[in-house]
């Protein structure tokens, strides 16, 4: 007999929340995780491996199925997201060197200066890789800028680069963390500088040896991307990575816990060179990789305990996504492939990181908001690019005609009111090829990129021939119909066109 009671109660609830977080500014946490593919989680059918926390967003929250990252490397996906516009638009924008001039005008809206202008406090921890200073690069012993702050950020603690590229040092807002300053960092990425042991000379002082690349200056028994000398005191230990960002990012929830905030939180996790904690050693029973998935998977439910304790969970947005697809052996001798066993990184998907198939921008996409959006599964098409409108949308901004040109408000199916997200997706591959899918067709233009990475063992996708595939029918892009589907080729070159053009 209490059964009507209890369903209308539960619904005031959930309008009560829905009217009162519609007036409200919800909090934004968006955790971008590196090279995670879109078979890596149990919530997108891994088996072999659990990945619970992450799970739990897909249960208390939408899953989507066909999200995308813009870009089948690191670098352009993160300048698309942070700026809603096609990293291919702009020359530059490829996987950054180490030493690279900060790659995002500081001119433009972006999106966490976007927020800001909402009234957000606005951090971004972890992964940065979207160069820093001035043009010629950083000098690392100054204050730096411009950098995070300078393009919309109020807090940012940062990797600079990337965990396999020099410097290998934090820098908290414009500062390298705990640098000494009789013992400056110098970074150079054309010769060796300074007389530090590097990977190619000392390989018996490694603790992971390099399979491709990877032999310069050495840093915690690893040898990375570049050389640097000094800065020893500086120096992150790779294993305590996860927990010293972790900590940053829950640091900023609590401190910010009147709201609203925005936390772009960019693990290392699973990325190259994978040195996960100890406690995570071992345990996935798939070498490096598996363990940093477990570790990335500890991350998520680290934030979410910290929501949960701040009891900010019903009032806060958390995304969850990566910002390409999968790789196996991406320059370390890990085990990543050899202790693979039956695991498939990218589901059904082919190819992966670097590649202009499915498995390069097709990820993992999950958006949690309790009380707002009701759990379940969505086909819509997303891309990251997107956030940036969508967000505008949902924080009331109104965005100038210049700004994030490529960013379309897809608000409504981000909370699950709608089915459709965008009409198309482009994508771009390592080499610049870029795809379009549209009504489950996806197209790829021709190129005469190679058809394989040979040191990762990748399926480029690059083929002279224009390329069509049904997804529908097809998803693995086994047999390519362009031939029989003239029509639909000629459409969907049309409209690439039209983008490129636009
Ligand atoms: C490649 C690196 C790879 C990885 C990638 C960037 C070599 C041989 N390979 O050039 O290890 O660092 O760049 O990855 O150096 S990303 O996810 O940051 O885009
Ligand atoms: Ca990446």
């Amino acid at each position: 007999m209490y059964k009507p009671f209890l369903y209308l109660l539960t619904l005031v609830c959930f309008v009560f929340a829905r009217v009162t977080f519609a007036q409200q500014k919800p909090n934004i946490v968006i955790i971008y995780a590196d090279d995670l593919g879109y078979g890596d989680v149990s919530s997108y059918g891994a088996t072999k491996i659990k990945t619970p926390n992450i799970d739990k967003l897909a249960t208390q929250g939408l899953r989507f199925t066909q999200a995308y990252a813009t870009s089948a490397t690191c670098t352009p996906s993160r300048f698309s997201m942070l700026t809603g516009k096609y990293a291919w638009r702009k020359q530059g924008t490829g996987i950054a060197p180490g030493d690279a001039a900060l790659l995002i005008p500081t001119d433009i809206t972006t999106l966490p200066g976007m927020l800001q202008k909402a009234g957000y406090k606005t951090a971004v921890v972890g992964k940065w890789h979207l160069g820093l200073g001035p043009q010629g690069g950083p000098d690392w012993n100054q204050e730096i800028k411009p950098g995070p702050l300078e393009i919309g950020f109020n807090y940012s603690f940062i990797l600079p680069a990337t965990g396999d590229r020099v410097p290998c040092v934090y820098m908290e807002n414009r500062r390298i963390v705990d640098l000494d300053p009789a013992d400056p960092i110098r970074v150079s990425y054309k010769e060796k500088i300074g007389n530090e042991p590097t990977g190619k000379e000392n390989p018996e002082l490694l603790k992971m040896k390099p399979s491709h690349g990877h032999d310069n200056t050495i840093v915690n028994g690893v040898s990375r991307i570049g050389y640097m000398t000094g800065g020893k005191k500086a120096r992150w230990i790779d294993e305590e990575m996860a927990d010293v960002i972790t900590n940053r990012a829950i640091n900023f929830i609590d401190k910010n816990k009147t709201g609203p905030f925005f936390l772009y939180f960019a693990t290392q996790d699973i990325h190259v060179p994978r040195m996960p904690h100890s406690r995570f050693v071992g345990k996935s029973g798939m070498g490096a990789r598996g363990d940093a998935i477990l570790q990335l998977d500890w991350t998520v439910g680290e934030v979410l305990n910290a929501l949960d304790k701040l009891n900010l969970a019903y009032k806060t947005i958390v995304l969850f996504s990566s910002d390409n697809g999968p790789v196996l052996d991406d320059g370390y001798d890990d085990k990543a492939v050899s202790k693979l066993g039956g695991h498939k990184p990218a589901g059904s998907l082919r190819g992966g990181k670097y590649s202009a198939f499915e498995a390069s921008t097709r990820v993992p996409f999950l958006v949690r908001w309790p009380g707002t959006i009701k759990p379940g599964v969505s086909a819509a098409l997303i891309s990251q690019v997107d956030l940036f409108s969508s967000f505008a949308q949902l924080t009331g901004q109104t965005l100038g005609a210049q700004d994030a040109p490529d960013s379309f408000n897809v608000l409504n199916a981000l909370l699950g009111k709608a089915k459709n997200g965008r009409e198309y997706i482009v994508s771009q591959a390592l080499n610049n090829t870029l795809s379009l899918v549209q009504n489950n067709w996806k197209y790829i233009e021709p190129s005469n990129g190679p058809r394989l990475n040979k040191n990762t063992n990748t399926e480029l996708g690059n083929n002279p021939e224009p390329q069509l595939y049904n997804l529908k029918e097809d998803i693995s892009e086994a047999r390519n119909v362009a031939k029989a589907n003239p029509k639909v080729l000629q459409q969907m070159q049309a409209t690439l066109k039209e983008v490129k053009e636009k």
